[in-house]
């Protein structure tokens, strides 16, 4: 269905001339304005609180988006994804990770299949054999417990599995170790396999279509490896799958009974609450992976009927929107203040570009008139601070910051927890605030007057700096799901207002079947092809080494 493009509505056209009197404002005089900003543009749900008064951005303005979000049909979209409908137009298929995290009871049909009945058959397996594992009563094929978790897996089978693991360390089985091969570069595989030992390695072989080249490539290489010293029989003690193809897993040799099944209506990047989050049943026990499962529903049930004004994911979308359609942002930081969400910016980074990163609407049409998803990037608060927080206080660019904290910390170092939350607040202080001229020529007083003016244009700081800040009280599976299903929801609702299919990636497809053409030049499988001049020159100088 062809919807009105995005820039006709009245909604797109009343933000367009709000913007115009919005860009002027400065947040230091919007707090001034109103003591009560903090508690006016804040809001709780799933024990997540976000602060989204340090943006350039008041009542009125929030009252236009949510009308936008209205006039896109946001919430019918948001009703058809919960109910099934086939909302991936270019694959015909439903989108329904949400309800991989509902609970039994919840009756989800698709093609006329009880989906949760389903889902429910899968998560009894994998707490089973994750409770095999932990205990010692799976056991390798010499007797000895499993010490070491090889996935290998990418994309979406690599990228949420291996973040919440490290997000959930402080609950991590401690006999077992996790490893995560992705890359197709060897030194990957080398890595992980010169870690471990074969008689007490599990390796989780993830791909949902099996048939990815980076992974077969890692599978295959991990199986040849295990056989050099046991036995093909061997293999269904230290290999299973994570696949929708069964058909696959018996060619490359896994047993069914080792295979945990998903389902075509799981998009990779939203496919760790599937049989891909295997590896956090493993790390941190089913009863911890069932826990953040929860915490992701607890967000579904608030995105599903909170009103616009007080949804988070909704909210978190239309300033993001706003700060890009109508500010001009072209890049969004994230920045967790939490050493164990390290991988959380790059898992979102997959979530957000690979989702919103089109430039044709749901109907086909080229967009023109307005900017999609911008450049997701960022890493762990306090470092960054040391690394490119420079650009972001006085850069040309202005960059939306989310920063992320948990008011609690999970080890005894308190002394640490104050400075790291000190830090944090100061930073979206400094952002929002800035520094202005007369305030840096104060605090030079005394020194040689014409030194002072020299370094005034140095020393100033713009500030007027967009930032959301997300709290939690700990870092916990339940909160760790509702952090993500938040950004999941952010990303579905950006989707909808620009009107773009957030559940296909065409654009991943160009590269991989050239790769293959051109690995089959590098082995002399195949006459060099015409490439360009580059392409040709590279390919001679990898040759030229062999
Ligand atoms: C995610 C993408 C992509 C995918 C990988 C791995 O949404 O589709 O990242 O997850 O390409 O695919 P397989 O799981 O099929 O190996």
């Amino acid at each position: 269905m062809r919807q009105p493009s995005l820039t006709s509505t009245a909604s797109y056209q009343a933000l367009q001339s709000h913007a115009k009197d919005a860009q002027q404002w400065q947040m230091r005089d919007l707090f001034a304005q109103d003591p009560q900003r903090f508690e006016r543009l804040s809001s709780e749900a799933a024990g997540l609180f976000l602060d989204y008064s340090k943006n350039r951005l008041d009542g009125r303005t929030l009252a236009l988006l949510a009308n936008l979000a209205r006039e896109r049909g946001v919430e019918k979209l948001r009703d058809a994804m919960f109910n099934g409908d086939k909302i991936n137009l270019t694959e015909h298929r439903a989108v329904l990770h949400t309800a991989l995290r509902a609970p039994k009871d919840k009756q989800i049909t698709v093609d006329g299949q009880d989906i949760t009945a389903d889902v429910h058959s899968v998560l009894a397996r994998i707490r089973t054999f994750s409770d095999a594992v932990r205990n010692g009563q799976w056991l390798g094929h010499t007797g000895k417990e499993i010490t070491d978790i090889v996935n290998i897996g990418i994309g979406g089978s690599d990228l949420g599995p291996k973040m919440v693991c490290l997000a959930l360390r402080q609950f991590a089985h401690p006999r077992l170790s996790m490893h995560f091969v992705s890359n197709v570069d060897g030194h990957d595989m080398d890595a992980a396999l010169s870690r471990v030992n074969p008689e007490t390695t599990l390796f989780i072989i993830a791909s949902k279509t099996f048939t990815t080249a980076e992974t077969m490539m890692n599978a295959n290489t991990a199986r040849q490896w295990f056989l050099k010293n046991a036995s093909e029989a061997a293999l269904a003690k230290h290999f299973v799958a994570v696949s929708t193809n069964v058909e696959a897993i018996k060619k490359f040799g896994i047993d069914p009974d080792n295979m945990f099944p998903f389902w075509d209506w799981v998009g990779g990047r939203y496919s760790v609450w599937s049989a891909i989050g295997l590896p956090v049943a493993l790390c941190a026990g089913y009863g911890y992976f069932a826990d953040f499962l929860a915490g992701a529903h607890a967000l579904d049930e608030h995105f599903r009927t909170a009103p616009i004004e007080e949804n988070l994911p909704m909210i978190l979308a239309l300033v993001g929107f706003w700060n890009r359609e109508f500010l001009g942002c072209p890049s969004v930081s994230i920045a967790p203040y939490h050493q164990d969400l390290n991988r959380f910016p790059a898992y979102l980074q997959q979530l957000e570009m690979e989702s919103n990163g089109k430039r044709v609407t749901r109907a086909g049409d080229t967009i023109a008139d307005y900017e999609t998803c911008p450049v997701i990037w960022g890493d762990v608060g306090t470092n960054g601070q040391h690394a490119y927080f420079q650009l972001l206080h006085q850069g040309t660019d202005v960059t939306p910051m989310d920063f992320i904290a948990a008011l609690r910390p999970a080890h005894e170092f308190q002394n640490h927890h104050a400075a790291l939350l000190a830090n944090c607040f100061a930073q979206s202080e400094a952002f929002m605030k800035g520094k202005t001229a007369d305030e840096v020529r104060a605090d030079l007083a005394g020194q040689d007057p014409a030194e002072i003016e020299r370094l005034v244009p140095h020393k100033t700081f713009p500030g007027n700096r967009p930032s959301n800040t997300i709290l939690m009280e700990y870092l916990t599976p339940a909160t760790l799901g509702a952090l993500i299903a938040l950004y999941e929801h952010k990303t579905f609702v950006q989707g909808a207002l620009w009107d773009v299919n957030s559940f296909d990636q065409w654009g991943v497809e160009l590269g991989k079947v050239l790769a293959k053409k051109i690995e089959a030049e590098l082995n002399g499988e195949a006459q060099p092809a015409q490439h360009d001049g580059s392409t040709n020159g590279l390919i001679a100088r990898a040759k030229a080494a062999v």
